[in-house]
């Protein structure tokens, strides 16, 4: 008998998937592959049923003869191992994203003299209403605010974007990039206080309140699943700061990062050129545990930024601080300079990892901007956050049109510049 193969990337059986088993039926056996949770995960499909549910609800179909374990979106183990005669797919996958995937197997097929065939991709009301629901069961708090430590374990290096509204939520959510054959999506999002308060043409000295800083994130969940990490600043009082905690845990946030200032908080970038002071240890420390004690569930983390070397305290200091940090309570330790050389960051990341394995490192290569992910990695990073890029596109881009629309009292010559106007309505989903 001819071997069939289909990947299930799901969490539920419809009316599509059956049809997909019967057309893989009359080509010979069928053997479905279950996407494994690491390979979900890597494509942002995080599961809402655990691996084994996912095998036991396509073993019992009828049909199918074998279900095996698929631990990448790419096929190239899984041609290797089981050389099927045919994979099948439905045609979803021949345009957008997928295609990658499908241009994978069909070079692998064409080497093993295997066959790929598209099956009309089922459109009934039912399916689409079923697999929106699916998508936006991810978005609800219970769900979103787990994915960050499941994210941490899962991946070399969490890649973080920074957003502060609905539409640069839909860049972090949507952006999907082929990249020698690999698909590239960011895995988190960073509520910037720089970019937060820059959007509102506010300075960023905590003027933005959190009443204010808590409708960003609302504006941002209604249309993303990805997880958040928010920038908390100095987290305030601390008998605000649990106030604080319990608002964003509550929301379905991942995670707050406190930074070890207290006093009028400036942005980091200006390092000495203003006035800015730094937290004793055992303040900021007595934070950490008062923002712990109060958390309700093991999914929300508190992650302390230690501000030394932005302050020429020197690299001891910085050290000193993040073991107290983590004695304190600290979920993962954010490391932040604003050196254009990653030196001192990578010096930091190698001493902390000698002595501590397993706190996740948060670093923000703004000013270091030429090391790679992979490189950070490679010293012990875990988080990587593209802090304020976005704004910085953007600013200029508006600035100029604005200008030229001025200069030219009409707005034709911006016009290949700007995104149509059909695109641009069609970037928001319907529900
Ligand atoms: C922010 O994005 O607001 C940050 C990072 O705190 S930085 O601006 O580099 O200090
Ligand atoms: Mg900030």
């Amino acid at each position: 008998m001819a071997k069939v193969y289909t990947c299930f990337c799901t969490d539920y059986i419809h009316e599509g998937h059956l049809n997909i088993i019967r057309e893989a039926k009359k080509y010979g056996d069928v053997i479905v592959g279950i996407l494994s949770d690491k390979a979900m995960i890597k494509f942002n499909k995080f599961p809402t049923a655990n691996f084994s549910e996912r095998v036991a609800i396509v073993k019992n179909l009828k049909d199918v003869s074998d279900v095996v374990i698929q631990d990448d979106v790419m096929y190239d183990k899984i041609v290797e191992n089981i050389k099927p005669d045919y994979v099948i797919h439905g045609d979803n996958w021949c345009s957008g994203p997928m295609k990658a995937i499908r241009d994978n197997v069909v070079a692998l097929m064409e080497k093993t003299g295997g066959k790929v065939i598209d099956v009309p991709y089922t459109k009934s009301e039912q399916v689409q209403l079923l697999d929106a629901k699916n998508e936006l069961k991810r978005s609800m708090p219970e769900y979103r605010r787990k994915m960050l430590k499941e994210l941490i374990n899962l991946r070399d290096v969490v890649k973080t974007i920074e957003v502060h509204s609905g539409l640069t939520g839909l860049i972090a959510e949507k952006t999907i990039v082929e990249n020698n054959g690999e698909l590239d999506q960011f895995d988190a999002m960073w509520i910037s206080s720089l970019c937060d308060s820059t959007a509102k043409g506010k300075p960023d000295i905590e003027l933005v309140d959190m009443t204010s800083r808590f409708r960003t994130i609302s504006d941002v969940m209604e249309v993303t699943t990805k997880p958040i990490i928010f920038d908390g600043d100095t987290g305030g009082l601390i008998e605000h700061f649990v106030y604080t905690v319990r608002t964003l845990e509550r929301m379905g946030v991942s995670a707050i990062i406190v930074e070890d200032k207290i006093g009028l908080k400036k942005n980091s970038l200006f390092g000495t050129e203003v006035k800015q002071t730094q937290d004793t240890i055992e303040h900021f420390c007595e934070k950490i545990k008062a923002g712990k004690k109060v958390q309700l569930t093991d999914d929300f983390m508190i992650i302390a930024r230690i501000e030394s070397l932005i302050l020429e305290q020197g690299m001891e200091d910085a050290l000193t601080r993040a073991h107290a940090f983590v004695q304190a309570g600290a979920d993962g330790i954010m490391i932040h300079s604003r050196k254009k050389d990653p030196a001192e960051i990578l010096e930091f990341c190698d001493k902390f990892r000698e002595v501590n394995k397993s706190t996740p490192i948060v670093v923000v290569p703004s000013s270091f901007n030429t090391i790679t992910e992979a490189e950070l990695a490679e010293h012990g990073v875990n988080i990587v956050i593209y802090a304020n890029q976005l704004t910085r596109a953007a600013f200029p881009a508006m600035e100029q049109v604005a200008k030229d629309i001025l200069k030219y009292h009409r707005a034709k010559e911006v016009d290949d510049r700007l995104m149509p106007i059909k695109q641009i309505i069609s970037l928001i989903d319907e529900l």
